[in-house]
């Protein structure tokens, strides 16, 4: 891995805090400062076929993991200060707080189920240790003894707060898979805000969305029940052994059924947690497994939003191309009848989803359209959702 020096990463700094002072850079950006030498000593113990997951402030993981300062330069100037992303140095980032410890705890899971010697290093701020996304990865990582470090970067600031003002006196303490280190930032959190002018435009780029719902028809050759379609879907998947199916319920409760024939092998029990199952799912996927994130009320997605909106939707985008997540959501609106479970157990929102998301997604209707959505999903290999009814569930179509 190429090196750099204390001094390496301070003047990298100071150039680009230098063009943001003048005006050169119209994008929020975010400088490290203060930790250099803690990083760099950390630094030491990651090997070049580790992952990096990082933070809004990722420069000097990025320059430490042997990424070079030009292109560096090149994603803050084109406004990729936050978002910068190496597939070939197996580097992440997410402006998104509390994002990636769950994807981090994804890819551990992966390499540890290939016996791979490559580990996970996860760097989050202490603002991103409130946040409960990071407990849940914790607690899996710790539970499962899986290969992943997270590193608190404590500067005692969340944006200007710090810690006492925001969680009172908390002692709280973290398994041994959390590393902490403080330091004094020498920076402001976004700078100055000396520059007098802006010199330039940003490019924003345009807005994507687009109605993708997919729509098979209609030589609806195999009437049968729907469910016994979905369940024939999964079997059909689980021919592929990369296929794994990931969410609570998957084993026990086999996802109503429809998983009740898979080999225990490709179901992932989870805790219950949606934010870290589809993290889960992500890592996985980053280690080429090919995840079916299974939800079995649309209500309980509300929990993994983040999860599906700013990273599974939009990282490919976002990174270029560098990463994305070919993961199949297979998402379940609860049915009123014959139980009605309440209005937070039955609510459908199909529509939302095909609003906001980039993703294709399926809403079949038939026992055909099943077979197809499923059968077109795994072939495309991209991020999409399917929407089951499990209203339809006991009909013959
Ligand atoms: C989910 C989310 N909430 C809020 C923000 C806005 N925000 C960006 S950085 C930041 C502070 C994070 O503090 P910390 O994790 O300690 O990192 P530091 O900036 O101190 O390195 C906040 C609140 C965000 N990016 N994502």
């Amino acid at each position: 891995m190429q090196k750099i020096s204390k001094e390496g990463l301070i003047d990298f700094e100071k150039k680009i805090a230098d063009l943001f002072e003048k005006g050169e850079i119209p994008y929020l950006i975010h400088l490290s400062g203060g930790n250099e030498e803690k990083l760099i000593d950390i630094f030491k113990n990651i090997n070049e076929d580790d992952y990096i997951f990082s933070t809004h402030r990722n420069h000097y993981h990025y320059l430490l993991k042997g990424g070079s300062k030009e292109k560096l330069e090149n994603f803050i100037m084109n406004g990729k200060s936050m978002f910068v992303f190496d597939k070939k140095l197996k580097f992440y980032s997410s402006s998104i707080v509390a994002a990636t410890p769950s994807i981090a705890a994804g890819v551990a899971l992966a390499l540890k189920r290939k016996g791979s010697k490559s580990k996970v290093w996860c760097f989050i701020g202490d603002g991103a240790e409130d946040n409960g996304h990071f407990y849940e990865a914790v607690k899996y990582v710790d539970g499962w003894d899986l290969p992943c470090v997270f590193i608190i970067e404590d500067n005692d600031r969340s944006v200007d707060s710090p810690k006492k003002e925001r969680y009172g006196n908390s002692q709280f303490t973290w398994p041994n898979c959390v590393i902490r280190y403080e330091y004094i930032p020498t920076y402001p959190h976004s700078g100055t805000g000396k520059f007098v002018e802006i010199k330039k435009q940003p490019m924003i780029p345009e807005n994507k969305y687009k109605t993708n719902n997919t729509d098979f028809n209609k030589n609806n050759k195999s009437k049968m029940k729907f469910k016994d379609a979905v369940k024939l879907a999964m079997e059909n998947l689980a021919e592929d052994k990369q296929v794994i199916f990931v969410g609570y319920n998957v084993l026990h409760g086999s996802a109503y059924g429809t998983l009740k024939d898979i080999p225990n092998n490709q179901r992932l029990e989870t805790p219950l947690a949606e934010n870290l199952m589809a993290g889960l799912a992500m890592g996985l996927s980053l280690e080429s497994y090919k995840p079916v994130l299974f939800f079995e009320r649309h209500d309980f997605i509300l929990n993994a939003i983040d999860a599906i909106f700013n990273q599974i939707d939009k990282i490919s985008d976002i990174s270029n191309g560098e990463f994305n997540f070919p993961i199949i959501i297979k998402a379940v609106v609860g049915s009123k009848k014959p139980l009605f479970a309440g209005i937070t157990h039955t609510q459908d929102f199909s529509e939302l989803f095909k609003k906001f998301l980039f993703l294709d997604i399926y809403e079949p209707k038939s026992s055909q359209e099943v077979l197809d959505s499923y059968k077109n999903a795994l072939l495309k290999g991209n991020p999409c959702m399917i929407i089951e009814k499990r209203e339809l569930y006991d009909q013959e179509l």
